[in-house]
């Protein structure tokens, strides 16, 4: 089966092709000719995939899925949350989107975040979602290059290490995109048998 993944960002493509283990292609938006900024106008994670997803559904016609992924942190009300990839403001790198939050941070005893991913899958018009957790814990200060977004500032539960200073396929014992990618490989599998 294959699937258009309605993302423009290429870390994520990476990351669920990898966890997709070549079970089911998946083509990205640039590889499937749309070029075009996808609106995430809501409040929420659910909102925003279910938008993402139908966007790019409307357009094609085809099966597709998207996500949305936010990093949810307690000393800050769950903030950055649903506006992880903005929090510094608008097209914004990651570094100043981690400077900021470690600003926030500076001085707060209590570093517990998690990062949540929602995916909206379309089948024949019809939505399912997915949902993936990481709980961890925000680092004083940035911890490796590896992976995208928050990572170097980010330790999974049971971890020492950031997702910065692991690999794609150590990130993956933990990660909150393959959580959810899993079930949607689970899904898919159900529906063709
Ligand atoms: P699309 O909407 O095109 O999929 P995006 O980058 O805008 O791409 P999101 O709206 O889901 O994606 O933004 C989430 C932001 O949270 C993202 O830009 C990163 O900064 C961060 N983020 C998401 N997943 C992450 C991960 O696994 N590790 C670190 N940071 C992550």
């Amino acid at each position: 089966m294959k699937l258009i993944f309605a993302t423009n960002n290429i870390h994520k493509v990476g990351e669920i092709r990898n966890a997709l283990n070549n079970e089911f292609e998946i083509v990205s938006l640039k590889e499937a000719g749309i070029n075009r900024d996808i609106p995430e106008p809501h409040d929420t994670l659910e909102a925003n995939a279910t938008k993402k997803s139908m966007t790019i559904y409307h357009l094609t016609r085809q099966n597709c899925f998207s996500e949305d992924t936010g990093l949810e942190v307690d000393a800050l009300n769950g903030l950055p949350g649903v506006i992880s990839a903005r929090y510094a403001g608008e097209n914004v790198s990651f570094t100043q989107n981690v400077e900021k939050l470690l600003a926030e941070m500076q001085g707060k005893q209590d570093r517990k975040a998690r990062f949540r991913t929602v995916i909206s899958l379309i089948i024949n018009g019809e939505e399912t979602t997915f949902e993936g957790i990481c709980e961890g814990t925000i680092t004083n200060q940035p911890q490796g290059n590896n992976g995208f977004g928050y990572d170097p500032v980010f330790t999974p539960v049971g971890e020492v290490r950031t997702f910065g200073q692991m690999s794609m396929e150590e990130k993956q014992k933990y990660s909150h995109r393959k959580k959810a990618v899993d079930q949607l490989i689970q899904f898919l599998k159900e529906a063709k048998s």
